[in-house]
Formats: C-alpha cells, structure tokens, sequence
C-alpha cells in the first residue's frame, strides 16, 4: 500500500488551515498571509483531493462586488487548472466584533438577522463550486456568565436558524445538507452543543433533521475529555457522519489543532479503523494548524504529514484486522457475539429466564482484551516479532 495521497484518497483542508499565519493570543503572526490560488497549488501537487474555506477566507469582510468576484474568478481559475474540488463549505460567525456574543443565538435581533444573510450569501457561493456539505461551527455560539445569557431561549433562536437557512436551500433548490461542528469551549467560555452528543439530539428537533448531520472534530471531543471514537460511530450508526475534521489533540486542555495522528495516536489508529471498516465516504478534511514554529516550507510539510499519517494508518488498521492472532484473539473475546441479536426470531422476554445458565461460571471468564490491546498496539508500532 503507497503511502502517497492521490485525489481518490479525498484528503480536503481549510484554506484556514495552511493559511494560518500562527497568531494566538500571546504572540503575533510568524508567516506571512497565504494568496489561497497558492495554497489549491501546492496542496494539489501534494495529492490533495480539494479544498474547504469559510466566506471570509476568500473573500475579505467587507469586500465590494467587483472586488469580491476578482477573488471568486481568481480561486476558480486554480481549482478548474488543478482539478481540485470545493466538497465542503462554511461561514466565518466569529472573527468580526459583531459576533462578540454570538450570531444566531446574540442576544442583538439585528445581528442575527445579519448572520443569517452571511451564511445565505456564501450558501450560493457554496453551491456555484458544487459543494455539498455546509459546516455550521458556532464558535461564538455561548456564554462567560449563565446570567448573560438565556439557554434554554438561546437553543430556541439557534432552532430558528438553522430551519431558516433549511427553508433558504430548500426554495433554492441547492442539493447542499448541513454538518453541525460541536466544540465544549474556546472561544466563548462555553459554547452551545458542545458534544456530538448535543448536536445529534438538537438535529432531531429540527423542522428537517434529515437535512442537518454532524461534522465533528478530534480535538473539540479529546477537549470535552470524550472518546472520539465512540462519538464517531454513534454519528455513522444514526446516518449522521456528513463530514468530519481530523486533527490532533493532547487530552483536556486549550484547541491544540496538532496534525492528525500527533496527539492521541492510540485513539487515531481505531479512528482510521473505524472509518475504514463502515466505509465512510465522505471527504477526510483536516482541520488542523501548523505549529506556529514552522516557516513556509514547514507549512507544507505539515500538509502532507495529515495525509501521510492517515494512509500509514489505514495500512497498519489492515494489517491488525488480517492479522490470524488478533481474528483469533477476537473470537476468544466473543466479539463477534456483539452482533447476534439479544433475542433469537420468535422470541420474547418470556423466553430470558435460562436456568442452566451458570451465573458463577459467566462472572468468572476473562474477555482478554489485553491481549487484543497489545496486539493493536505492536501493529501501530510495527513490531513485527
Ligand atoms: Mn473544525
């Protein structure tokens, strides 16, 4: 298996992502800006499959219409000279003063309302580049202070939106659906929807929920303390993995945003296992930062490094799986039994009480996930002994 990225990979990244000039909140920017007709060329000569960007991104805020259609004609002559694709597309609600306290959930009616012609303008740009996936990230969606804001009526006002902007692609006729982006907090103390979690259980409350998924992020989940794994099959079980953002994170502490695969390694490897095993068909978007170390040339390293480490991953995840000692091992752990229906056909709970069942013999057999766990980890590390 090559370990070289091709477009059938569909690796994607942010124009945000390369394009960081690495200013955080205790230093100023260490690159110089990133013309995005650059970042389609050398992440296309990289093997990336596409790229992804937030209005602003493209199109600096405020921009006239003649200015604003020089960027869109510059961008799409790159991506019709490439061959790169727009699969995903997304809104900046959080950059601008206005959305201090939020855009469709401020407590302001007016910044709302222009929020949600934000989103509706850069909806049509989406769909001209044939996007299909709208990421909504409601970074500012939140509060410092439980008393600054209502809740319980803030949830009622991001409901509203989101059925707005529903009803807009719907009279539009755009084949477009929404992934929700949870993230626990940074930047506001804490944000609404917070978890996979959340955001599955607000989809349902929608007017269209089939409309609305999920796009959830390693780090924003690792941040939460949460297994991303879990997260992510329950987002392929309910038929809501619209999209989803691969980066990298050291547990419970500030958005760290590392390259996917260099902060819970262990938790990356099962991610690309699982992934791989549900065929998961839509883009692998990165939505990482490089290191605010790192010059031009490490930009581009880190680049490839996103999709380097996918694919070693994906070929290692193979290896296990065929591996005679892990089948083995996972048929002595009864994992296969997990797929077996609790109640046979025909059956009810009439038919559970089993007296020859043997509670002391059941409670005292061993699962030996140990085994199973180490084997996992000797594949990922390549011990081949
Ligand atoms: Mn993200």
């Amino acid at each position: 298996m090559s370990l070289t990225p091709t477009p059938a990979d569909k690796f994607t990244f942010g124009l945000w992502t390369v394009g960081w000039q690495a200013r955080d909140p205790f230093g100023d920017a260490t690159r110089a800006p990133l013309d995005p007709v650059r970042s389609v060329n050398e992440l296309a000569a990289r093997g990336a499959y596409g790229v992804t960007f937030h209005d602003d991104d493209l199109i600096p805020f405020g921009s006239d219409d003649a200015t604003r259609n020089g960027h869109i004609h510059r961008f799409k002559k790159a991506l019709d000279e490439t061959g790169m694709k727009v699969p995903m597309a997304t809104t900046n609600l959080f950059s601008h003063p206005i959305f201090k306290d939020g855009a469709l959930t401020s407590n302001d009616r007016d910044i709302r309302r222009f929020a949600l012609a934000k989103v509706m303008r850069n909806i049509d740009l989406a769909a001209e580049l044939g996007a299909q996936i709208y990421v909504c990230w409601g970074g500012r969606e939140g509060a410092e202070s439980d008393g600054a804001k209502d809740a319980y009526v803030a949830l009622e006002r991001y409901r509203e939106g989101f059925n707005i902007l529903g009803g807009y692609v719907r009279d539009k006729g755009y084949d477009i659906k929404f992934a929700i982006e949870p993230k626990p907090n940074e930047p506001r103390g804490d944000i609404f929807l917070p978890t996979i979690g959340h955001a599955l259980a607000f989809i349902e409350t929608l007017d269209h929920p089939e409309m609305v998924g999920v796009n959830p992020e390693v780090g924003h989940e690792q941040m939460a303390g949460l297994n991303f794994v879990h997260g992510i099959a329950q987002a392929l079980w309910q038929g809501k993995l619209f999209h989803i953002d691969l980066n990298g994170q050291h547990g419970p502490k500030y958005d760290q945003d590392l390259v996917f695969g260099h902060g819970d390694l262990k938790s990356a490897f099962f991610l690309v296992d699982l992934l791989e095993r549900y065929n998961y068909q839509g883009p692998k978007h990165f939505d990482y930062k490089p290191a605010r170390t790192e010059d031009d040339a490490g930009v581009w390293e880190s680049a490839s490094a996103n999709m380097r480490t996918y694919l070693a991953l994906k070929e290692r995840a193979l290896a296990f799986r065929n591996d005679p000692r892990v089948i083995d091992a996972m048929k002595e752990s009864r994992i296969d039994q997990l797929e077996v229906p609790t109640l046979a056909a025909g059956e009810t709970w009439r038919d559970l009480a089993d007296p020859s069942f043997d509670v002391e013999i059941a409670g005292a057999r061993g699962y030996g996930y140990e085994k199973i766990d180490q084997l996992a980890l000797e594949h990922l590390m390549g011990v081949k002994e």
